[in-house]
This record gives structure tokens, C-alpha cells and sequence, in this order.
């Protein structure tokens, strides 16, 4: 042996065993929190579908940042997930104290989850969504019950959120899923709230209620469903599906897990992305009255052996199932929905439909019909099916990838997307490149070269599917992932 390869051999061997003692000294604790995570924390970000466009970093450090709102242009207020903190980012410096800090729980999908801000003449409200717990954050780990999924309405003084106002007290039992939580204000001034579950589905208890479609089940509690409130947390007039509480406060139900809303500013309608089983993700339209099916149907009923439309709860006829406009057949765990109303990147995109995911980092843009009731899917997305990640067809939806796991998708002040990755633990804002036409072809050269310039099969080692905490029907996708098999998050219910 010569020296210099006995050299390399003793160097790879001191690496095998520094990697060795590192998986040895890992906490076991680590590795179970790590399990807990079900997005991508690595990727590269960048808009596939557009050499014009850049992403720029707009704030890093956070710890788990779930969604943001706007305060004003280059002021943004974000959550982080675990520590039940509202951080703010002002001129893309993340301030040194938070602006509020609340006992959350936080096992899996339990959250600081959801925020919206208004401003009423003087006065700025903060409206918070979170998994709350009398206790320390993290308690529920421990097996503390956590108090509720809580809607407050905070108001924004001297830098701080203050005057807390409970406006809804929503079940987090049995839980840990599904508790949905991203606020939108509609162009009715109303808050709406996506609210799943919240795992109470096939538990045969009294967490099983109409609003899952289960017709002998308990009475509506919040849970599955599209909640509308005024921003006084007071029902909107008469109830679309009844007059009693709280099944008043349901604009839509059957909704099984949902991390995103976004209102058509050409319409007004409402559309929501929802987060099926391992399969059956979907994008739908939610008119009011609008049932989801869960848990009687998840995606495309046509799919869905021996579904009976007739044995659907409908609330006296008020609720209408309507089928999905989209559905992923293998879990991509769909997040927010933005329509960017700003023409900054050009008519193209003026009032389109982005959509955020967390497993694989992707954002997906959409066209809307001339009628603005169904995406523009053409070829084999014709079918509303999408039935692998790596499917034909897809790089006309793909607008980004390498996000992280994607939990927020916002248009800011300024008329741009802004998108919160989890994974990564940053802000990133989606920018025209600044270029002439000359170098920005040549930009689109350099992508092409250096990432494929067919992001469905070149870039199948990043993407991550079927390997959804959801659980454990979810079909793996065999990929050549350069994710450590130790980072490919596991079912935490296996
Ligand atoms: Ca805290
Ligand atoms: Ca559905
Ligand atoms: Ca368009």
C-alpha cells in the first residue's frame, strides 16, 4: 500500500468512525423530535418555471416558522411553530425579543399555527391561532393535555401584542394532527379558518361528529370545517348550515386536514388545498355549504370503492359535496394558497393560484378557467390526477423548487410572493432578476445545465413523497433521494 493510499484509508476510517460515534451520541430524543418533522429541510430554492424571476432571502435564523402577515412593506410578523413566539422582521433583521411569547403545545402538528392582521383606524389587531397549554411549551410531549386550539385577537402596542380577546375555543383533542389554523380576512372583513380533525376521525368516540360525515356522530364542535367569524369572534348572520352554535360558525365541513385558504380576488371565492391519508391530497373550491366528503371519500370519488354520495350528512340539504379540483395521489402535504392580485411579475401571473408543499418544497402556480371555478390542466393533468411526483405533464404546474418545506405563501405590500420554508427557517421573497434579456437567457442556460431542465426527472433525487408522517398506507416512491435515510422523517404513529 502506498503511502498515500493508506493515507486515504486511514482518513476514511477516522470518518467512519467520527460518523459512527456521532450516531451513537445522538440523543435519543433528537432523533425521535426529528421524526416528528414531515417537510424537507434541505433544497436549494429557485423558480423552475421562470428564468426572469429570482428568490431572495428575507430573513433566516427562525426556528420553525409556520405562516407571516404583513405589518407593512418590509415589516413582517412570523411565527415559530414550537416556541409559541411571534417574531418580527423588520428590514430583513429578525428583532432580538419576540413580540409575544405563550405556552404552546407542540407535538407533530400542534402549533403557534396561524396569524392575520388588521388595522381599525388607530388600532392594529393581531389575530393568533395556537394549540394552547397551561404549562410549558412542549408539555403535551410529556402527555399534559393541551387547553385548546385557540383563536385570540391580540392588539399591537409599543412593540408588543397585548389585550389578548379568546374569540374561539376550538377542541386539540385527541390530537396531535390535524388542527389546522391559518386565518385569512375575506373580502368581507370576516376571519376565516381552516380547522381539520383534528385526529378524530376512526376513534369511535365523541370526536367523531356530523361534520366528518359521520350521520349517527356527535354534534358539529369545530373541527372539519372552514370556521367564519367576525373579527369580534361573533357568528356571521344566519348559518349557512344552521343556526346553532357552533355549527353556525361552519362555512364548509367534511374537511379532514387543511393548512391553507386563499380568496379569488377576481371572484371572491374561496379556495382551500387539503392534506389527505398518505394519498389523496387535493385543491378545491369551497363555495358556501361546501362538503369536502371526509371521512366517507378523500380525493376523487370516482377512486373511492362503493362511495355513496346519499350517505353524506348535508345539514338538512344546506351542505353540497363537490368533488376536488385537483387531487395528488401521493402526498405532496399541500400548504398555503395565494393569488397574487399585483401584476409585479407580469400579466402572466396577474390573480393566478400558487400553492406551497411541504414534503418536497415545491410551489405549484395555476391559471384559472375563463369562469375562475377550475385550474387549467392540460394534457395528462386533464384527468385532476396527479399520480406520481414525477408524472408528465407536471412542469406546467411547477413554479419553485428547493424551498424546504413550504408553510406560508403570501403576496406582501410590495406585489411579490413571499414564502415561509419551515424546513429551511427563512423568508424568502420571489423577485424579477435583474438582468437584460441577453443574460437572463443565459441564466436559464446555466440552470438548465447545472439542474435539468426537466425538474420532474432530473431533480427526482430531492424530491421527497410518500414518506408523509400522515402514515403508514402511504405508498413510497422509490427515489435515488440524497436525503441521509436517517433525515427521511418517519411515521411517528408506526
Ligand atoms: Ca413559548
Ligand atoms: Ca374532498
Ligand atoms: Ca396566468
Amino acid at each position: 500500500m502506498s503511502i498515500l493510499a493508506s493515507r486515504s484509508f486511514f482518513l476514511l476510517a477516522i470518518m467512519i468512525l467520527l460518523s459512527t460515534i456521532s450516531s451513537i451520541n445522538l440523543p435519543a430524543g433528537a432523533q425521535e423530535e426529528f421524526r416528528q418533522h414531515e417537510f424537507v429541510e434541505n433544497g436549494s430554492p429557485h423558480v423552475t418555471a421562470d428564468s426572469n424571476l429570482s428568490v431572495k432571502v428575507v430573513a433566516e435564523g427562525l426556528d420553525l416558522p409556520t405562516t407571516m402577515a404583513f405589518l407593512g412593506p418590509n415589516d413582517i410578523l412570523v411565527l415559530e411553530k414550537d416556541k409559541g413566539t411571534v417574531q418580527r422582521v423588520v428590514g430583513g433583521k429578525v428583532s432580538s425579543q419576540p413580540l409575544l411569547d405563550v405556552s404552546v403545545a407542540n407535538s407533530i402538528e400542534r402549533c403557534m399555527c396561524g396569524i392575520a392582521v388588521s388595522k381599525q383606524s388607530s388600532t392594529i389587531y393581531v389575530f393568533l391561532y395556537y394549540t394552547e397549554i397551561n404549562g410549558a411549551d412542549g408539555d403535551d410531549r410529556q402527555g399534559k393535555q393541551p387547553a385548546g386550539n385557540r383563536l385570540y385577537r391580540y392588539e399591537l402596542v409599543n412593540n408588543k401584542l397585548v389585550n389578548p380577546k379568546l374569540l374561539l375555543d376550538l377542541p386539540a383533542y385527541p390530537g396531535p394532527r390535524h388542527n389546522g389554523g391559518a386565518i385569512i380576512i375575506g373580502p368581507d372583513n370576516n376571519l376565516y379558518i381552516p380547522v381539520g380533525d383534528v385526529d378524530g376521525s376512526f376513534k369511535k368516540t365523541d370526536s367523531e361528529t356530523e361534520t366528518q360525515n359521520y350521520n349517527s356522530g356527535g354534534e358539529p364542535d369545530g373541527r372539519s370545517g372552514i370556521l367564519r367569524v367576525t373579527q369580534d369572534g361573533q357568528p356571521v348572520g344566519d348559518g349557512i348550515l344552521g343556526n346553532e352554535m357552533p355549527l353556525r360558525l361552519y362555512y364548509a365541513y367534511g374537511i379532514r386536514n387543511s393548512f391553507g385558504i386563499g380568496f379569488d380576488p377576481v371572484t371572491g371565492k374561496l379556495w382551500d388545498s387539503e392534506n389527505g391519508p398518505g394519498d389523496s391530497d387535493e385543491i378545491n373550491l369551497v363555495e358556501p355549504g361546501f362538503n369536502s366528503g371526509w371521512q366517507e371519500v378523500q380525493g376523487l370519488s370516482s377512486l373511492e370503492n362503493g362511495f355513496d354520495p346519499s350517505t353524506l350528512v348535508d345539514f338538512g340539504g344546506k351542505g353540497k359535496y363537490r368533488e376536488p379540483e385537483l387531487v395528488w395521489q401521493n402526498t405532496v402535504g399541500p400548504t398555503s394558497v395565494a393569488f397574487l392580485n399585483s401584476d409585479k411579475y407580469g400579466s402572466n401571473y396577474q390573480n393566478d393560484m400558487f400553492v406551497g408543499d411541504v414534503h418536497n418544497g415545491r410551489i405549484y402556480h395555476f391559471d384559472l378557467t375563463q369562469d375562475r371555478t377550475h385550474l387549467m390542466l392540460n394534457g395528462p393533468l386533464a384527468s385532476k390526477l396527479i399520480k406520481n411526483p414525477r408524472m408528465g405533464g407536471l412542469d406546467q404546474i411547477i413554479f419553485g423548487e428547493g424551498f424546504g418545506g413550504i408553510t406560508d405563501i403570501k403576496v406582501g405590500p410590495d406585489g411579490y410572493l413571499y414564502v415561509v420554508s419551515i424546513g429551511l427557517g427563512k423568508i424568502f421573497k420571489i423577485i424579477p432578476s435583474i438582468s437584460d434579456s441577453s443574460s437572463a437567457s443565459s441564466s436559464k442556460q446555466s440552470y438548465i445545465n447545472s439542474s435539468g431542465k426537466y425538474p420532474i426527472e432530473n431533480s427526482a433525487g430531492e424530491v421527497k413523497t410518500g414518506s408523509s408522517i400522515e402514515n403508514k398506507e402511504s405508498t413510497k416512491v422509490p427515489t435515488t433521494s440524497n436525503v441521509p435515510e436517517s433525515k427521511v422523517p418517519g411515521n411517528p404513529f408506526g
